[in-house]
């Protein structure tokens, strides 16, 4: 048997509750992985050392649509919302590090074949039916929520959630959908549940599936 793999939501900044919800699922770093499904960064008080701390436990992270955007804020300057330039400027001299680091993260991980039992996909926020990962656009891939069947793209708040399409076996674990909330389908498990807004951040124990919420411990950012 594989060892066992924590799967943590959205975690935004907020150090506080990851370090409660690693000791409340008795998280060993020794035996077992940790895998982070994007968005460790913005919105939250602390993401240099949520950063700091995945990186310390060797844990796996695909990239979120907010590590694109700093990225992006790193190399041009541009966009500068308050909470990138005050990481940018508690990296210091580290921001050549945090930068390889943020562009090393892919923008997906599969594990097993797909007809594996326990075989996983781990995405930021989605996948267009039918489509391949290799194949999907890096915004797909990091921004998705609804599908619209008939023009076939990304739809408005009006059309069914994504995986609503989704018929393959392997399990996607995604975040990015707050308002969703947490997501437990057979082949498709939703980990945001807002911690970063007052909700709770959300951890998935693989491959019993079993779940753990650590309560946020303040209201970082208005509900978006
Ligand atoms: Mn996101």
């Amino acid at each position: 048997m594989s060892k066992r793999t924590l799967f943590v939501g959205d975690v935004h900044g907020c150090h506080t509750e990851l370090k409660g919800l690693l000791e409340m699922a008795n998280f060993k770093p020794d035996s077992e992985r940790l895998f982070f499904v994007g968005d460790l960064i913005n919105r939250g008080p602390k993401p240099l050392e949520v950063l700091e701390l995945a990186h310390h436990l060797g844990a796996s992270c695909v990239l979120g649509n907010h590590e694109r955007s700093f990225l992006k804020y790193l190399k041009k300057g541009s966009q500068s919302s308050d909470s990138f330039s005050k990481l940018k400027e508690e990296m210091g001299d580290q921001i050549p590090f945090w930068e390889e680091w943020l562009q090393s993260l892919p923008l997906f991980i599969s594990e097993g074949e797909e007809t594996e039992p326990d075989s996983f996909l781990v995405v930021h926020a989605g996948l267009a039916p039918g489509i391949s990962p290799q194949d999907t656009d890096p915004h797909i891939l990091t921004n998705l929520r609804t599908w619209d069947p008939v023009d076939q793209r990304p739809g408005d708040e009006n059309h069914p959630a994504w995986y609503t399409f989704y018929q393959k076996s392997r399990t996607i674990i995604f975040g990015h959908w707050a308002a969703g909330g947490v997501v437990m389908r057979p082949n498709a498990i939703g980990l945001d549940s807002g911690c970063v807004y007052g909700g709770s951040l959300t951890g998935l124990s693989w491959p019993d599936r079993s779940l753990y919420q650590f309560p946020a411990q303040s209201i970082y950012h208005p509900p978006q």
